[in-house]
């Protein structure tokens, strides 16, 4: 039965290749690019321009299937998803686009006998790094599984002139530089000026009494900004449906200056230019903050106007000013509340513009939006003064008010009299200064709601939306989060992925479930060698890179233990930080103390205005600078710190990992997503029970994975009862004395104090976080997991049950549930 299904599978692979290009063409075609593209021969070129002929080759291919796509779904009318988020981290696409057309072995071998290096010209590449952690790239996933799975579907966002900042560490401290990811273009995308949208901005509504009675209202827009498209290709698996992100940038448009200018105003004239295009010039780093700007606002509805222009555009091509089929054929899915202002912008075209009345253009609006949650922070949901949304959008808050308005009669036939319940499901919270509430609006304006695993969408109907649940019962839901196979484990540990298709055939990276197929060789000593002799290559790949990257030598013979993510006290990167300076003080106690050597290695950027998170990179980096020099210990332990942590240096981390460390405080991390990928590639969990670690607990087994820590119920019960970090500070020896040398200069020298603000946020301030809580706790999972790895037979075994186990978290299966549960999407084949 498995040797049937492998042989289809590795012919439907082949057979996409086949008919695409051999080797010879390919040769042939980046050779051409190469004289008539780039303007330079076989001799001159140097690893870009390799890259970048070897790109424009392989987008002949995506053209040529972005054609087919878009003409098959055009021609059967096909109802699509679109996929509203202001980030997508899209990384490098070179090897993802080769894979998925099935070119890549091919393409190598090609420029092999041209002399050139694959791998090496895919590091020409910058990545696509518009987004900020796991939000983004949840996004960026899931566009790979629509393609993959045949969905219509388009990404829609913003074109970012500068993505997220680039890192650079100078003495131990993050310094933020600008990330120019187009200084040399971007050989994938492709403008479309033929599809640019006016949009709208600031100025003052008027109303005006119509003949039949009916009140229209004319927004008079004080400036109209140009929104000019850029296509990006998204190539399926097996390299059939190539979908489209199309992301925004903002230019200038001649419409509101021209007074100025005629008025002698020539340089006031170009600032306002400069001001257009500033919507489109940089990610907010913010993660889990709202940042609470003009820009950020304008940002959102920038993008939002634009998508939905682009989308009624498209709609009305095939049915004219027929309303009524618009919900049937348009789902628009919200990457959190950042697009949410689409909801009255829709309502606004329905009204002022179709001149629908309110009834029919809130049944078409409702039935269109869902909304995903990704967080249950307060400090992330976002509110908006409304005094600044009428400034910017006086239409939209007059809609709000009335969709708020008529909400509240709802609420008032199921809470009769209870002002209290209003105030709190309001989209206005009422003060001293009115704010917009963006969850409201888009739990009011879309028709499901999901969070992104099981704890989180629990806790979403439980505490952040128990009377929403209430009234619409089957409104909120759950779709567990998801992640590429085919980048995060078919391209990114090509040997392991080598091995996999050696035992279970080839079609893995479209049915993840078949990795069950590993756990019968869990126990297979030959297996486990060959499983473990790949982790170890990579560690040694990983190692050469740590040494280029930092000059700290490591060794692949100690336990890789990898915290990646972004730097957030929930996320506590300082607990791990407590333990490995616990493990310095045991070693300088006791120099035989026993344990197998250590390599912590960290990926983390910090939000440019979050002191503590700031500080707490400064206290790793300054820790790792001791212990890495110090010759009594640094055989057993070292720390890395790894600059400018993104998605291309996390498919060099991940498959080298042998520890993934997910240890945030219970009931904080909505899923996290870099858990699946570093289980996936066979590294074993050291986690708490928060978000999707308690989905890959149910899948790997209680005895494959290190789970400590409060739980959610927990956690509530301590905070009830008055949690007081002192009194583990105070029964704790070692865990006093670990946060009393933050106190000192010994990582400081002659800066004593310097560390002192981690101690102060554990102690004084509070320790909202519950580090001290689950310190002790944590360092005996830590120490289970070094015992179990000075058993190779064990810990070989249990990696292998990893990756066998993680068929659940494929992002092409969160997509299913999407579309099961929400979007009601079918496929449309290309042929
Ligand atoms: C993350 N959220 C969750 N937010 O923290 C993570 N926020 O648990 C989850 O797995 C992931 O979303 C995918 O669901 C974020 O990444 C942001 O990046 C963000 C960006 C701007 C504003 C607020």
């Amino acid at each position: 039965m498995t040797t049937k299904t492998t042989k289809r599978a590795t012919k439907k692979v082949a057979s996409s290749s086949k008919t695409m290009m051999n080797k010879a063409e390919l040769k042939a075609s980046i050779v051409k690019h190469l004289h008539c593209s780039l303007g330079t021969d076989e001799n001159k070129a140097n690893n870009h321009a390799w890259w970048k002929a070897t790109c424009a080759s392989v987008q002949e291919h995506v053209l040529e299937g972005l054609r087919k796509t878009q003409k098959s779904h055009y021609l059967n009318d096909t109802r699509a998803v679109h996929y509203f988020s202001a980030e997508f981290l899209m990384g490098r696409l070179m090897s993802n686009n080769l894979h998925n057309l099935g070119l890549f072995e091919q393409t190598e071998k090609a420029l092999n006998e041209l002399g050139v290096n694959l791998t090496d010209i895919m590091e020409e590449e910058p990545d696509m790094a518009l987004g900020n952690g796991g939000l983004g790239r949840l996004a960026a996933c899931f566009i790979d599984s629509l393609a993959t799975l045949d969905l219509p579907a388009v990404g829609y966002g913003l074109h970012y002139e500068h993505g997220l900042f680039r890192q650079e560490i100078q003495n131990g401290e993050q310094i933020e530089r600008p990330d120019s990811w187009r200084d040399y273009g971007n050989p994938w995308e492709i403008c479309r000026p033929e599809s640019i949208q006016d949009i709208p901005l600031f100025g003052y509504v008027e109303t005006k009494y119509g003949e039949n009675g009916r009140i229209n209202k004319e927004w008079h827009p004080g400036h109209i900004v140009k929104g000019l498209p850029w296509d990006i290709p998204v190539v399926g698996y097996g390299g059939k449906t190539v979908n489209v992100l199309r992301l925004w940038q903002s230019q200038s448009s001649d419409y509101f200056n021209w007074d100025v200018f005629n008025a002698g105003g020539y340089v006031d004239a170009q600032t306002e230019n400069v001001q257009a295009e500033t919507i489109s010039k940089v990610l907010y780093p913010n993660d889990e903050t709202q940042a609470g700007k003009d820009l950020r606002l304008i940002q959102q509805y920038f993008f939002s106007a634009c998508s939905l222009k682009d989308i009624i555009r498209r709609y009305k091509r095939a049915h004219g000013d027929d309303w009524s089929r618009f919900s049937e054929q348009v789902v628009i899915q919200l990457n959190d509340t950042h697009p949410a202002v689409a909801i009255p912008e829709l309502m606004r075209i329905l009204i002022d513009r179709a001149e629908l009345d309110w009834d029919y253009a809130w049944s078409i609006c409702s039935k269109t939006f869902a909304y995903t949650n990704h967080t249950l922070l307060p400090e992330a949901l976002e509110k908006w003064p409304a005094r600044m949304f009428e400034r910017i959008l006086p239409r939209h808050l007059e809609i709000i008010y009335e969709i708020n308005r008529r909400f509240m009669d709802e609420v008032e036939a199921v809470w009769p009299g209870n002002n209290e319940i209003k105030r709190k499901l309001s989209i206005i919270e009422e003060g001293p200064d009115k704010m917009v509430r963006m969850g409201n609006l888009s739990v009011i304006g879309s028709f499901a709601v999901n969070g992104v695993a099981e704890i989180h969408s629990a806790l979403v109907k439980k505490d952040l939306f128990p009377e929403f649940n209430h009234m619409w019962p089957s409104k909120l839901t759950n779709v567990t989060n998801g992640i590429t196979p085919r980048r995060w484990l078919k391209a990114c540990n090509p040997a392991l992925s080598q091995l996999i298709d050696g035992k279970i055939g080839q079609d893995w990276p479209l049915n993840l479930d078949k990795l069950k197929g590993l756990a019968e060789f869990a126990e297979d000593a030959k297996f486990q060698k060959q499983f473990m002799k790949i982790k170890r290559d990579n560690k040694v790949q990983l190692a050469k890179e740590v040494m280029a990257l930092t000059g700290v030598e490591i060794d692949p013979n100690a336990i890789f233990d990898v915290q990646i993510k972004r730097l957030h006290e929930y996320k506590r990167q300082h607990l791990n930080l407590l333990y490995i300076m616990a493990l310095y003080r045991r070693l300088l106690e006791n120099p035989d103390y026993d344990m197998h050597p250590r390599v912590f290695l960290f990926g983390a950027k910090a939000a440019p205005g979050y002191k503590l998170a700031k500080d707490i990179i400064f206290a790793i980096n300054k820790v790792a600078e001791k212990i890495n020099n110090d010759a009594r210990v640094n055989h057993k332990l070292k720390v890395v710190f790894l600059p400018n942590y993104r998605v291309s240096l996390a498919e060099k981390m991940i498959p080298a990992a042998d520890i993934s460390e997910q240890i945030s405080t219970a009931g904080k991390e909505a899923s996290g997503t870099g858990n699946m990928k570093l289980s996936l590639n066979g590294a074993l969990t050291v986690g708490t029970l928060d978000g999707a670690n308690i989905e890959i607990a149910e899948e790997v087994g209680d005895e494959n994975i290190f789970i400590f820590g409060l739980t959610v119920a927990e956690v509530e019960a301590l905070d009830k009862k008055g949690y007081n970090p002192f009194d583990y500070y105070d029964n704790n020896r070692e865990l006093k004395a670990v946060l009393d040398w933050l106190d000192s200069d010994y990582f400081t020298p002659g800066k004593p104090g310097a560390l002192s603000s981690l101690k102060r946020s554990m102690l004084e301030g509070g320790d909202h976080y519950k580090v001290l809580a689950d310190f002790t706790s944590y360092c005996e999972a830590q120490s289970l997991a070094d015992k179990a790895y000075k058993e190779p037979e064990r810990w070989a075994k249990m990696a292998i049950l990893n990756t066998a186990h993680m068929g659940k978290f494929t992002s092409d299966r969160s997509i299913k549930d999407y579309v099961e549960r929400i979007w009601k999407l079918d496929p449309c084949k290309v042929e």
